[in-house]
């Protein structure tokens, strides 16, 4: 019976309990299994790479271990489950946080040592998983992380993309991408799950059939696809808990295509069949414009078909009926990209449970939730109707469905508006009938969010200004988040420790709260002493990597000036790059005597362009200009270097970071929906040089805004000078600088041409004339305050201390108690 089956699984939990040990020597003896075995080389002989693929099957073996017991766990509890959806997840590398996280730091590091390997050098082997764009992307795996550590029951989907973000070359100060094939050398990290696999249906008929008086739809696809299971374990800081990140990569489908083989063709249609493993091919390197293609379509169908046949069979395997479903589960979507989960959750379970349409409308207004990371609604996600049609034929029917209702409702609550009704409409009418992907999440999830209190403010008066008149409650904000395990305690090993041992305790990485208590000892002359000590090691490994990927030597004296993300006009890297041009300017005029007075510096950016940006594109071949000019200048010296760093990922920001003294966040009021480098800046004491737009705002409150250099039009400010047309003067300084990049000082002078002209009057929409001034006056007082050391390093220690409230466990919390209703649900083996 049932009592027996409960108590063979205590008795199974209590073996389970440590199958493997974690004492150096054992971790050393499994680490050498795997070399031989795995890897497979000679114990006797391997190098740092087949060091980490050994080490990372270690680690993978205690991950497995945990991921069971946690998923039993949570089968037996049956707590109600988040599922976090989202196309990107720019995870990194695993190594250190793994081992960090479960805690077996200092065995691994001990038993490598003995073995001739120095972990540091071994982590660092590893390739990145690069299977996002950005901020969103890495704002995903941050939210892993967290919901992990705080024993969420969640789990999170995506796709097991071939080719990642392109790796960024230079050549010649230009960019070139190139594939970033990370699984070449194989993923250690993967477990591959040969039997957990469905089938993903596209293009046919739907056809009508009535059964028992109900009308059914029966879709007969053209085109079948297999979806294989790839699980990535996430385990949690402080806890057994190890959650799941399952993506899924395309296969061709066991049986469908018979009939192309049975007409003889043998070999193209092997050929033929291989077409299907394009769909999870590579990862679109747009981080914001998606023009209607059908492969990013077939991407997101897909990848939410998939999942949610996976999410209801598991669901199945332990209900009886739907009843409870919504009571059960919680499914995020992140950004309009998953949204066609709504439409694949109504098709499963209307065409193949046989729930009535009210029935299941109910569950998908319960379960879904949507966070949007967009502030312009012309960036907003359409499909074109005819492509949705021709590609997913009966989910278009589900869609103008849902449309059609929706619309009769809001007839009855605002009356016969009709422009209002038209710019409601789930489908946008015109000479291209499209899909408006943003209004389906807004209709169909119980909450909509934004990702900081400015971000909020704009959705409400602008970007879904009609839907929040209609539905104000449905509408929040979390202010988004990182995780201090990667920020900190993986990529700042010595701030950590120092952290510790000045609050006494290492319960600041799972409650980061904690930090604030450095700020009583933010004049502690000894505090201030270790603290500049940490700084200037960070700062070496900098430079180390600064000389070793562009040849620059830079001077550890000098103030590392950093501004690292994606390239694109709102970011205003241009706006840095005119001041770098300034400053350089101003020590060349200088009478000798006078550069003494020159605080040095190391100005660095780096960050790629989406292929296609054309401008992002010329800032970044300007940035190799004035560099190469800066850089050899005899007159200038240490007083001034330009770096671009190549290739910007994750792991490049891990060394960076800590390494900065400034960082910059330059983005014109209103355009940064929230931002999260500027957290991890903050984080490791850097200081901030920044506008106040998204969560720079929330910083600054919780900093002050006197221990940040703030500066720039104020969004009111951005409105009124937007409306007068943008007729301000610039300055005189920003005109002799664009003067000098267009009269050709740096070369290049008719490719930078249209770059110049993006900024001249009333083009310069971002307003980087309106704003240099107060720029300028921004990097002066930063100047400034570098020469007094004991200022600057005060501000430094009460920054790490201000950024307790930007660790994504608050925002994790905030999401579990306020939008998906769960509760924690801790593995106690
Ligand atoms: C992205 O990274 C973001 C927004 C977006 O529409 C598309 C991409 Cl790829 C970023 C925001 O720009 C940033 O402000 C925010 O912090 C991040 O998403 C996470 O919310």
């Amino acid at each position: 019976g049932s009592g027996d089956g409960k108590a063979k699984a205590e008795r199974m939990f209590g073996l389970m309990n440590g199958f493997l040990k974690n004492d150096p020597y054992s971790l050393q003896k499994d680490i050498l299994d795997h070399v031989e075995f795995t890897v497979p080389r000679s114990r006797f002989s391997f190098d740092d790479f087949e060091a980490y693929q050994a080490c990372a099957h270690t680690v993978k073996d205690r991950l497995i271990e945990r991921w069971h017991d946690t998923q039993m766990y949570f089968k037996r509890k049956d707590p109600k489950r988040l599922y976090f959806l989202s196309l990107e997840f720019l995870m990194g590398r695993s190594l250190s946080n793994s081992v960090i996280n479960m805690g077996f730091q200092d065995q691994y590091a001990e038993a490598l040592s003995q073995l001739g390997f120095d972990f540091e050098v071994v982590a660092e082997q590893e390739a990145d998983a690069a299977l996002g764009n950005g901020g969103l992307a890495r704002f995903s795996a941050c939210q892993m992380d967290s919901l992990a550590t705080l024993d969420y029951p969640a789990w999170g989907y995506g796709l097991r993309y071939q080719y990642g973000l392109f790796r960024q070359v230079i050549i010649d100060g230009y960019q070139h991408e190139q594939p970033d094939y990370w699984l070449n050398f194989g993923n250690p990290w993967e477990i591959e799950r040969v039997h957990v696999s469905y089938a993903v249906k596209f293009h046919g008929t739907v056809e009508e059939k009535t059964i028992d008086g109900e009308v059914r739809h029966d879709w007969v696809p053209g085109e079948m696809v297999e979806a294989v299971a790839y699980d990535n374990p996430i385990p949690g800081y402080g806890t057994r808990n190890t959650i799941n990140l399952r993506l899924w990569a395309a296969k061709p489908s066991g049986e469908y295509d018979m009939e192309s083989f049975n007409t003889g063709d043998y070999i193209n249609s092997v050929v033929n069949r291989q077409n299907a493993e394009t769909i999870s091919n590579v990862l679109y390197p747009d981080d914001r414009s998606h023009q209607g293609k059908e492969l990013r379509l077939k991407q997101q169908y897909f990848f939410v078909s998939a999942s949610l046949q996976d999410i209801v069979r598991r669901f199945k395997d332990s209900h009886p009926n739907f009843e409870n479903f919504s009571e059960k589960i919680a499914l995020q979507l992140n950004d309009t990209h998953p949204s066609l989960a709504i439409a694949e959750l109504m098709r499963i379970l209307i065409d193949e449970e046989h729930l009535k349409w009210n029935t299941v409308w109910k569950i998908v207004c319960d379960v879904f939730s949507f966070t949007t990371h967009t502030v312009s609604p012309e960036s907003l996600e359409k499909i074109p109707v005819d492509l949705l049609g021709s590609l997913l034929p009966r989910h278009l029917q589900i869609l103008y469905d849902i449309n059609f209702k929706f619309m009769e409702d809001l007839k009855k609550k605002i009356g016969l508006d009709y422009d209002r009704l038209a710019r409601m409409s789930i489908i946008k009418e015109g000479a291209v009938k499209q899909i408006r992907v943003a209004n389906l999440s807004i209709v169909c999830s119980h909450t909509v969010i934004g990702v900081s209190r400015a971000h909020l403010e704009l959705l409400k008066t602008r970007v879904f200004k009609d839907f929040y008149e209609l539905w104000p409650e449905k509408f929040q904000y979390k202010t988004n988040g990182a995780t201090q395990r990667r920020w900190i305690v993986v990529s700042n090993p010595n701030l950590c420790a120092l952290i510790s041992r000045w609050l006494g305790t290492e319960s600041w990485i799972h409650n980061v709260d904690l930090l604030t208590g450095l700020r009583e000892h933010a004049a502690d002359a000894s505090l201030q002493q270790d603290w500049q000590k940490v700084r200037r090691m960070n700062k070496m490994r900098l430079a180390e990597y600064i000389e070793a990927t562009s040849g620059v030597t830079v001077s550890l004296d000098a103030m590392f000036d950093v501004q690292i993300k994606r390239i694109h006009e709102y970011k205003r890297q241009l706006l840095n790059l005119l001041g770098v041009i300034h400053r350089y300017d101003c020590i060349k005029n200088m009478e000798k005597g006078d550069k003494r007075r020159v605080v040095p510096r190391v100005c660095i950016i780096g960050g790629k362009a989406a292929p296609g940006y054309e401008v992002a594109k010329k800032i970044i071949k300007l940035c190799h200009a004035v560099a190469e000019k800066i850089n050899n200048d005899p007159d200038v010296g240490d007083l001034l270097k330009l770096v671009f760093i190549p290739d910007y990922n994750v792991s490049v920001a891990e060394l960076v970071i800590p390494g900065a003294d400034l960082s910059q966040h330059l983005s014109t009021a209103g355009h940064e929906p929230s931002g999260t480098g500027n957290m991890k800046f903050l984080m490791n004491g850097c200081l901030l040089l920044a506008t106040q737009d998204g969560s720079t705002i929330e910083i600054a409150e919780e900093l002050g805004v006197d221990n940040m250099f703030s500066f720039g039009a104020k969004l009111h400010e951005v409105a009124a000078l937007r409306e007068k047309g943008l007729a301000v003067k610039a300055p005189l300084q920003f005109a002799r600088v664009i003067r000098m990049v267009r009269d050709g000082y740096f070369g290049h002078k008719d490719y930078f041409k249209s770059l110049c002209e993006t900024v001249d009057g009333s083009n310069d929409f971002y307003l980087l004339g309106h704003d240099f001034a107060s720029y300028l006056e921004a990097q002066a007082a930063a100047d400034k305050a570098f020469v007094d050391k004991e200022k600057w390093t005060r501000m430094s220690i009460l920054s790490t201390a201000a950024s307790g409230r930007f660790s994504s466990d608050r925002t994790i919390q905030e999401y579990a108690e306020h939008t998906w209703g769960i509760e924690p649900c801790r593995c106690p083996f």
